[in-house]
């Protein structure tokens, strides 16, 4: 019985998600299952023959159409005004990643299409929960709470105390 409960409740949370973040009635342990990043939308668009799933080759060619979009000035990088500008149109803004650091991982200020593609791919092997190379919708939905017990988290940082030891 009270397992069923939990999956009502579930269900509830994801509906309130959906409809724009009601927080009204939820129970404080239930799990709620979110986007967690806006790069799940660009992903999602890859899709170009409609089976609602996104294969390796789609993405690829998915990233080239990106890398084009973004370099507005065709030099071959990006700047931080041709980023923003991609991310308020394909991202959706900056509010939630990916950030420009996540991919300008070099911070010299400018993302290279090798930079580029490197953060664009290892999210989508990350995505790939089940590792077949293809990303369902499934894929996309995270838990982001878990059930817990007030008094579970207590974890302290193991510290070795030197000279701790009383010998007998
Ligand atoms: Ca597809
Ligand atoms: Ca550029
Ligand atoms: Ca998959």
């Amino acid at each position: 019985m009270k397992i069923a409960t939990i999956a009502v409740v579930m269900l509830a949370t994801t509906g309130l998600a959906a409809c724009g973040g009601g927080r009204a009635v939820q129970d404080r342990t239930a799990p709620i299952r979110a986007l967690l990043s806006a790069d799940a939308l660009m992903l999602v668009s890859f899709d170009t023959n409609d089976d609602l799933a996104v294969s390796r080759e789609e993405a690829e060619a998915g990233l080239a159409r990106e890398w084009t979009r973004a370099d507005a000035n065709s030099d071959g990088t990006l700047q931080p005004i041709e980023f923003t500008n991609w991310s308020n149109l394909v991202l959706g803004g900056s509010q939630i990643g990916p950030y420009r650091l996540d991919f300008d991982r070099n911070v010299d200020n400018s993302i290279t299409r090798e930079e580029f593609d490197a953060e664009l791919r290892a999210r989508f092997t990350q995505y790939d929960a089940d590792e077949n190379g293809s990303l369902s919708r499934t894929e996309f939905v995270r838990l982001v709470g878990q059930a817990r017990p007030p008094t579970a988290r207590r974890e302290m940082p193991q510290r070795e105390m030197p000279g701790g030891r009383n010998p007998g």
